[in-house]
């Protein structure tokens, strides 16, 4: 089987020109523009990227956005306290602090510090828990923009055998949340991977979706997967590449050659599931300014 491409770039254009045209009528029916504030601690260049990709995507909708940016010092008392100013600025609709965080502060501190209504990366307790249960909430944006992809291409879930490899708190363990509920979007019977499982093999080769978020590269090979699955490969790797100007190039988690042969869908890194993340974003923002998800009283 020759796999058909999962063109993220593309949907995400798609996403936002519709994302930029509700933020044009909102705006023309009297509403301020959204505005999100992002949160740097550091100058991670990975950080640094991401975040230009952000705010260049915010450009793009008619999102207003403006980056704080903090040292690598700073105090957990000091940055807890800037979050708060946020939390309580009118102005600001969504509220997004750049991970990771340098190691001498607790991400889950922090996170939980942010107003859930200003959550917009879906990261707060409050709306980790409310996806947990079918509640309206800020879905994590990552595992959205895969179910936002399987929408398009009209790629079935409901009943299929979903496998998803690493369990972090941002793509993992939300996307297998999302997948297994008995939801419109859900029901896949879902198998969780992380480092601690005994034979991988064993489990993606049973995998119909295979969604693969462990920050590995070539973690893994055709030889571990059936004919005719589904790969969603959320690993952003930088690796050495000297004839690149950058010095390096983006790979996913999946060895894309071997497996284009195998899978009936995939996608590629970069331009797969990294732009609908980030498509993801805006989306949140704007229902963060609609107060969509919450309503006042
Ligand atoms: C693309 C992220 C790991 C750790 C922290 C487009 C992004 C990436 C790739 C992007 C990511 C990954 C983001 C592409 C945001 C996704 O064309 O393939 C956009 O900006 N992302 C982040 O903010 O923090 C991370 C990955």
């Amino acid at each position: 089987m020759s796999a058909k491409l999962i063109d993220g770039k593309k949907v995400a254009e798609i996403t936002m020109k519709l994302i930029s045209d509700d933020v044009e009528n909102w705006v023309k029916a009297g509403n301020r523009r959204p505005f999100l504030k992002v949160v740097q601690v550091g100058t991670d260049p990975a950080s640094t990227s991401y975040i230009k990709a952000k705010t260049r995507s915010c450009k793009r909708v008619g999102i207003d956005t403006d980056t704080t940016h903090l040292p690598d010092t700073v105090s957990a008392r000091e940055l807890k306290s800037i979050i708060r100013s946020f939390n309580e600025d009118e102005n600001i609709d969504g509220i997004l602090v750049q991970l990771p965080l340098p190691s001498h502060l607790s991400s889950h501190d922090v996170i939980e510090s942010i107003d859930h209504r200003k959550d917009v990366d879906g990261f707060h307790p409050m709306n980790v828990g409310r996806l947990t249960v079918d509640q309206p909430t800020f879905k994590s944006c990552t595992p959205a923009g895969i179910f936002e992809l399987f929408r398009h291409y009209s790629i079935p879930v409901k009943s299929k055998h979903a496998v998803v490899v690493g369990a972090s708190n941002i793509v993992g363990s939300p996307m297998a949340i999302m997948l297994s509920r008995e939801n419109a979007e859900g029901k896949a019977t879902t198998t969780i991977c992380h480092k601690y499982t005994k034979d991988l093999t064993r489990h993606t080769i049973a995998a119909d979706i295979l969604i693969v978020a462990a920050g590995q590269p070539s973690l893994i090979k055709a030889e571990m997967v059936k004919e005719g699955v589904v790969v969603i490969d959320v690993g952003i790797n930088r690796v050495a590449d000297e004839s690149s100007d950058k010095g390096y190039k983006l790979v996913g988690d999946c060895d894309f050659e071997g497996l284009k042969n195998k899978a009936s869908w995939i996608t590629p890194v970069p331009g797969g599931v990294g732009p609908m993340t980030v498509a993801m974003l805006m989306k949140n923002t704007l229902l963060a300014a609609k107060k969509s998800i919450y309503p006042d009283d």
